[in-house]
């Protein structure tokens, strides 16, 4: 029967399968030890206790297999447990654990550095440094670039989202749940407007040029250029709402940051790693970063995040100026090699381009049929839908539907400023039987 494998990964049956109510029994009892333990401000999009996940299904303690339109948030975009992973892992676990490679270094943390200068977009001569969460690495970027540069200013965007520390929750634009509360905050830092298509004031079409011309008359206006170490921007706005920015506009912000000596930092540690249809988002209009940063996908869960770029800004830094304790910890490593091999080797950009090839044609139809879905958006298996009050552009909550779909077994998240988007990240890995299915429970919990 299908409970017969011992470990997770791949070779789980792919199924749903409900056995209890969602939560069941089990995960309620550890609910209320979480409850108790650890502070509400952790707070759980589905409370199911997870024992073992792997291609397209998450498995819970009451036995429960639910279809994973989540990744854990964008990160195992290889699928949970995948097996060059899990070998590398198991084999470097083994081996030993931690040097710090600060104080004796090891081969793989190279060997990723190696991978991802090689891989992340421009043929220029670059450097990349690694670190553990995406937030790291953003703040990183943000010290090589002052360093680089002798300026201070950072530019960002409405709808950002870099992190919960102190410099990128001020780099995140929206107040609650990431900021209220936890002022002051990090000084010389600027928000300008995104080009955000679907509720740009000049329609859609004119979104790209306006946004651009709004962004950069306010760039030299409020902070002079000159004052710009460098503008930060995610080339799909990712818990902001899925929010492709119109074409056009990532071009001629990068084109205005080259003319005038600033750092272009891309955030692509939730689109990056073949989530979007591309290896890295930037790809899609060609645009090539002086810096980029990589986190989530890169391995497979393991925490490591990377800062990539231009070889003469990071050589800038004196010896010391940057590091930490466990940043590029010898498994993480081993895990990227995993993910960066199983990318290539099965495919997996050229999968996220199918898996939205499967998704959006289904999700326009059911636009079509639901006024409540406004707005269709998204790369590859980074797709979302915008809910709006039918007949305007109001925003309509996404938990609740969520929670619809959550009941019957979908794991999906919700995301957006005005938390009216439910954004779909599967694992690059789901069989198109599971997305099918998951697309058939959201139809269902659209219609109430
Ligand atoms: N930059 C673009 O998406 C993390 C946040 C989950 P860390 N996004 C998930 C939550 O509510 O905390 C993210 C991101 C972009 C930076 C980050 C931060 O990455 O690894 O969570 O620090």
């Amino acid at each position: 029967m299908s409970t017969a494998t011992t470990h997770g990964g791949p070779g789980l049956p792919q199924e749903r399968r409900l056995v209890t109510e969602i939560p069941g029994p089990r995960s309620r009892e550890l609910f209320v030890r979480k409850q108790a333990a650890v502070p509400p401000g952790i707070g759980v999009t589905l409370p199911v206790f997870v024992t073992q996940a792997g291609g397209g299904v998450v498995v819970d303690v009451d036995g429960n297999s639910l279809i994973d339109f989540g990744s854990g948030i964008a990160v195992t975009n290889v699928g949970n447990a995948a097996p060059r992973v899990v070998e590398r892992v198991r084999k470097q676990v083994a081996d030993f654990t931690h040097t710090c490679f600060m104080v004796a270094p090891y081969e793989s943390y190279v060997a990723v550095c190696e991978k991802l200068n090689e891989l992340t977009p421009g043929d220029h001569d670059k450097r990349t440094f690694l670190v553990n969460s995406g937030a790291e690495a953003v703040e990183n970027a943000v010290k090589v670039a002052r360093h680089a540069t002798g300026r201070q200013a950072v530019v960002v965007f409405d709808h950002g989202y870099h992190g919960r520390t102190l410099l990128t929750m001020t780099l995140t634009a929206k107040n609650m749940p990431y900021k209220q509360g936890f002022g002051p905050f990090a000084p010389e830092v600027y928000r300008v407007p995104l080009a955000y298509p679907f509720r740009w004031p000049g329609g859609p079409d004119n979104c790209a040029e306006e946004a651009a011309a709004e962004a950069i008359d306010l760039i030299g206006k409020q902070i002079g250029a000159e004052n710009v170490a460098a503008v930060l921007i995610e080339p799909i706005a990712g818990e902001g709402g899925f929010i492709e920015p119109a074409r056009g506009f990532l071009p001629k912000i990068a084109e205005y940051c080259r003319a005038n000596g600033i750092v272009f930092i891309a955030d692509e540690v939730q689109t990056g790693f073949a989530r979007t249809g591309d290896l890295f988002a930037c790809e899609d209009e060609g645009v090539v970063p002086d810096i980029i940063c990589t986190a989530k996908g890169i391995a497979g869960g393991l925490p490591l995040a990377a800062v990539t770029g231009r070889a003469e800004l990071l050589d800038a830094v004196h010896v010391g100026g940057l590091g930490g304790t466990y940043g590029g910890n010898p498994l993480a490593c081993e895990a990227a090699l995993g993910v960066i091999e199983t990318i290539e080797q099965d495919k997996l950009v050229d999968r996220a381009r199918h898996i939205g090839e499967v998704m959006l044609p289904r999700l326009h139809a059911l636009k079509e049929r639901n006024p409540i879905v406004g707005d269709v958006r998204g790369r590859g298996a980074m797709i979302a839908i915008e809910l709006v009050v039918p007949g305007t552009k109001d925003p309509y909550p996404a938990a609740e539907i969520a929670r619809r779909c959550h009941a019957e077994g979908l794991l999906v998240l919700t995301a957006g400023t005005y938390g009216n988007v439910l954004r779909f990240l599967p694992p690059l890995v789901i069989p198109d039987h599971l997305l099918d299915e998951g697309l058939s429970i959201l139809e269902r919990a659209l219609q109430g």
